[in-house]
């Protein structure tokens, strides 16, 4: 409805022109074509002031009307060190663009009113002046070269790689954002603080970045779904992109960086502000108690009048600035800011990808090893319960979770030997002990035969850890079959449960 009004408006003052014009080729022919030349100047020429003050005007006011909605005006002062200099850049320019606008759109159209056609008026010939061409040639080229070299000076700043002194995870951290049709994949480093190596080629579905799972530095990396940054504290992020090209964009900071396919860029940048001061600011009162920006008092869902308020629920967002697609709009991510203690508490939560979703499977390179976090655990844990068992009165038995064999076989299974060693070590440690292998099994199958089998993985435990430099004197091995049972043969977990290969110490 309204475009049809505007539509109309346009449409009657295109006829008013029209008439105005046949009026005066009328006016010409009544009054002679001399008269209606200079009536005409003279209704031009006040006009063209008319309209200049109303154009200037308009210029003025929509800017201070939209001023509060413009990134570095109002409440939307940069959230980052660089991008201050680079509001501040854009000031100077707008300060003196303008200034240059004004004094030109004034100047035009006064000269136009003042020196407009008039009867005996002459033009004055001026065939050259040094003085006036130096003059308007100087003053335009000296304000150029200053806004130049000052917005290169900034920009060289504003988008320089971290210095080469810098220690990554100590000074700076470093995280990655790999855009594709149409979701943003973010890698933060993990513990050691270093992004792990990838490889194109190895990209499939389970590994989507194609990580590189013979580094470790891959082993401990993750990929999260926010953008969470500590407040203060440099970050470069790595922009790649898997298809078409895509931009990073993270416009409260003032980052913005193509991510191109094949062609890895970066940003450097500090957030000052964390995502909580950005809404107080958003929801700041003034001297009256009043908001400042009322428009950020409106409710943030329409449907919930009494529920959070726009400026409660702002968040910084990681947006695509390039069309790339469809789906492009959907490619927005939050980001958020917080301090250090806070951002220490969630990336402690975040898993690592590898540990969570390719260790043990067939892309493990590591499947018949453990990790040395692993052996430790793994070590501390058999040492508590060998300790327990040694000062108990009545249960001498530590159970060895991690011994297993192969499916009705007594091969060990390579992963057994990392607890078989601490059982190695123990006996090194208290030269008295003596223990026994016992060995047991499940229910299924045939009772006699599971005996066999059960002995025969005790013995296969006792010579792995004679092979081991333990003394065979020591060393009882004795199979139990399904006899003793520690859970129900009913169920698959139970049955895992029963399936063990137990120690007793006989002496200490
Ligand atoms: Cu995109």
């Amino acid at each position: 409805m309204t475009g049809l009004l505007i539509f109309f408006c346009i449409l009657l003052i295109g006829i008013v022109v029209v008439q105005l014009g046949r009026l005066t080729e009328l006016a010409v022919r009544i009054r002679g074509e001399g008269a209606a030349q200079l009536a005409a100047n003279d209704f031009n020429a006040r006009f063209g002031l008319f309209f200049m003050v109303v154009f200037l005007v308009g210029c003025f006011l929509s800017s201070i009307y939209y001023k509060n909605s413009i990134l570095g005006y109002g409440p939307h002062a940069a959230a980052s060190e660089h991008g201050v200099w680079l509001d501040d850049a854009f000031h100077l320019t707008l300060l003196v663009t303008g200034v240059v606008f004004f004094a030109t759109q004034i100047a035009l159209f006064w000269f136009a009113y003042k020196y407009r056609g008039r009867e005996n008026r002459v033009a004055f010939f001026q065939p050259h002046d040094t003085r006036l061409e130096i003059i308007w040639t100087a003053i335009p080229a000296l304000t150029m070269f200053y806004l130049v070299a000052d917005g290169l000076v900034t920009w060289n700043k504003a988008m320089a790689d971290v210095p080469e002194t810098a220690v990554i995870g100590q000074d700076y951290m470093e995280i990655e954002a790999t855009a594709y049709q149409f979701a943003w994949d973010i890698r933060y480093p993990g513990p050691d603080g270093v992004l792990g190596a990838k490889n194109f080629r190895r990209i499939t579905g389970t590994n989507p970045l194609g990580q590189e799972w013979e580094d470790i530095e891959n082993l401990d990396d993750q990929h999260v779904t926010e953008i969470v940054l500590p407040v203060g504290k440099p970050v470069r992020v790595r922009i790649t992109a898997k298809d078409v090209l895509h931009n990073f964009y993270l416009p409260h900071f003032r980052v913005k960086m193509d991510a191109v396919p094949g062609i890895p860029t970066y940003f450097v940048f500090t957030p000052t502000t964390t995502t909580e001061e950005y809404r107080e600011r958003l929801g700041a009162l003034d001297r009256d108690g009043e908001p400042l920006y009322p428009e950020w008092y409106d409710p943030y869902d329409p449907a919930e009048p009494d529920g959070l308020k726009r400026y409660e629920a702002f968040n910084y967002e990681l947006a695509c600035a390039e069309l790339c697609g469809k789906g492009h709009y959907s490619m927005k991510r939050t980001v958020r800011i917080v301090s250090q203690e806070e951002y220490d508490d969630w990336i402690a939560q975040q898993p690592s990808y590898y540990l969570q979703s390719v260790r043990g499977t067939d892309a493990d390179p590591f499947k018949d090893k453990l990790l040395d976090f692993e052996i430790k655990d793994r070590k501390a844990e058999f040492n508590d319960n060998f300790n327990k068992a040694l000062s108990s009165d009545v249960d001498k038995i530590i159970r060895l979770k991690y011994v297993n064999f192969q499916t009705g076989s007594a091969n060990l299974t390579s992963l057994s030997r990392y607890e078989l060693d601490n059982v190695v070590a123990a006996m090194n440690k208290y030269p008295n002990l003596t223990l026994e292998v016992g060995g047991h099994t499940d229910s299924t199958g045939d009772a006699a035969k599971n005996l066999s089998l059960s002995d025969a993985r005790a013995n296969a435990v006792k010579d792995y850890l004679t092979s081991k430099g333990a003394n065979a004197d020591r060393l009882s091995a004795l199979g139990y079959g399904q006899d003793r049972p520690i859970d129900t043969n009913d169920t698959p977990e139970g049955r895992a449960q029963n399936r063990r290969t137990e120690l007793r110490i006989l002496t200490q």
